[in-house]
């Protein structure tokens, strides 16, 4: 048992929190996490897990429940309120970890951190509301009501791309609506998510409200998505990796949420302002080198202004730095790790197969320092057809395709055509134009004037179609997820009432 994370990193090796402590797995086998500017540079080494130190995690947070229910919600609240002002102070620690972990540019990992910070505030409020519901009964001296009630023991599986906000829209709300947890994090990026973890708890959760296991989905995520005790899973992740969860979990009658796959697009009309959508359609594509769900990887251009567009953007492109994230004058981090960026790099030999025309990039970067790591040249193609698997299939890194179409109505039907439906923006001054994309566009959330990045933590966050099964994470609706109802019937008229049939049948 060790007592505290450790603040330096290296060759430290990290173990799993169980029930209030640092405890070591039973395996005494080790993954590294590497840092992806510099695969010399080890981040740190992480337990590899077995399924009994995850049945352990389980044991801790199913004993936890009924004394964490019964808290307060107010004082569960106060608990993430004080985690809120812990991450504030420990914002640019996380930040520079998270960039060494995953390779995001530090401004945006900040940004990272802050839409935790965001939701714990947010989901603090909710413990002063987690507001339920009042009818009136059809009979006299009859009170009817209905309750959130926690559902007990969460399990919760996240992606490598936002590692702190990601785990904190599915931890936050999950407990301040009563819920204990057992946290898988990608194996990419545990070191940040053990900070998370050691945060919640110094802000006074206690043992076994929060526990966090690392290791493989065959030996860690799939017993927690097995036991029996654990009552609901939240996953982000691949459409793959979903699909199973979520099949297991229908066999199980249990719970799921699911936030997977996307091939966002910006449309772009011929009386857009241009300079505006190139901004945001660059920042939209290359952000994060491209590795959100909600990243634009369709830009849908209008005939008329097709030309000027794609040569402002490409010249945009040709402007943009890349290197290690944590020199601020960077633009554009490495990919995640060597296999994300020879799955990125297939891509530009699977549209250059197809006929697409390569319009800038397409490289594996390895100049001086950028052989080191995984960088990929931000890279745009030409003439892309919505037929082509450039653009129907999520390629999770800086590719983007320039796809000529003839009026709004061919936007629309083009931005549709896939089988996600998480994020899609329209550029256009026409208010009625604006109206009717709204109306129009299959997505979970829609943009006007503004890229298909950057959502707020404020509004519900999720997909149609292929891209989740319905549920939203944050906004009102975080707190859908992890609750259960309760309906309740007072009669206090001191004599047995029949619904439906006293008041028609008569005395
Ligand atoms: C994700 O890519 O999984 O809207 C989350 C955004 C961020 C969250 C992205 N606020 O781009």
């Amino acid at each position: 048992m060790t007592k505290t994370l450790e603040k330096t990193t290296g060759q430290q090796i990290y173990h799993n929190y169980i029930d209030g402590k640092w405890i070591k797995s039973e395996t005494g086998r080790t993954f590294a996490s590497y840092n992806p500017a510099n695969l010399e540079e080890v981040v740190g080494h992480f337990a590899l897990s077995s399924p009994n130190d995850l049945k352990a995690a389980v044991d801790a947070a199913h004993k936890a429940f009924p004394g964490w229910k019964k808290t307060p919600a107010p004082e569960r609240a106060e608990i993430i309120l004080k985690a809120a002002h812990i991450l504030e102070s420990r914002k640019e620690e996380l930040a520079r970890n998270m960039v060494r972990e995953m390779g995001k540019v530090i401004k945006e990992a900040r940004g990272d951190v802050q839409e935790a910070i965001d939701m714990a505030k947010y989901a603090a409020g909710e413990g002063r509301r987690l507001m339920g519901m009042t009818v009136p009964s059809e009979l006299r001296n009859k009170f009817a009501m209905a309750v959130r009630v926690p559902i007990g023991v969460i399990g919760v599986i996240t992606p490598w791309n936002f590692p702190v906000a990601i785990p904190s829209w599915k931890m936050l709300p999950a407990l301040v609506a009563g819920n204990t947890i057992v946290f898988k994090p990608a194996s990419d990026t545990p070191l940040v998510a053990m900070q998370f973890v050691e945060i919640l708890n110094e802000a006074g959760l206690p043992p076994g409200v929060v526990n966090l296991v690392t290791g493989s989905g065959s030996e860690v995520g799939q017993p927690l998505v097995d036991d029996p005790r654990v009552g609901c899973i939240s996953v982000t992740g691949s459409s793959e990796t979903g699909r199973r969860i979520a099949g297991r979990c229908g066999e199980l009658m249990k719970r799921i949420t699911c936030e997977l796959g996307g091939k966002n697009a910006i449309c772009v009309m011929d009386d857009a302002d241009i300079d505006l959508a190139v901004d945001g359609a660059l920042w939209g594509s290359f952000g994060t080198a491209g590795q959100r769900c909600t990243a634009t990887s369709r830009i849908i251009v209008h005939q008329k202004i097709y030309k000027e567009f794609a040569e402002k953007f490409v010249a945009r492109t040709k402007e943009l730095k890349i290197g290690d994230g944590l020199d601020p004058k960077n633009d554009v981090g490495p990919v995640v790790s060597k296999a994300q960026l020879e799955s990125v790099n297939s891509y530009v030999e699977i549209g250059k197969a197809e006929g697409a025309k390569l319009l800038f990039g397409g490289r594996i970067l390895t100049d001086g320092a950028l052989a080191k790591g995984c960088f990929h040249e931000p890279t745009v193609f030409g003439d892309v057809k919505p037929t082509m698997r450039i653009a129907q299939e999520e390629i999770f890194g800086p590719v983007t395709c320039l796809m000529p179409v003839k009026d709004f109505e061919e936007a629309i039907k083009v931005a549709n055509g896939t089988e996600y439906g998480l994020s899609l923006s329209m550029y256009t001054k026409d208010i009625n134009r604006a109206f009717q994309a709204i109306e129009e566009l299959e997505s979970g959330i829609v943009y006007i004037n503004a890229p298909t990045i950057g959502a707020e933590i404020q509004l519900p966050f999720g997909g149609v179609k292929q891209t989740g099964n319905g549920h939203r994470e944050a906004g009102p609706t975080a707190i859908d997820q992890f609750t259960e109802w309760k309906s309740i019937y007072v009669d206090y008229s001191g004599s047995l009432q029949k619904a439906q049939i006293d008041k028609y049948e008569g005395e």
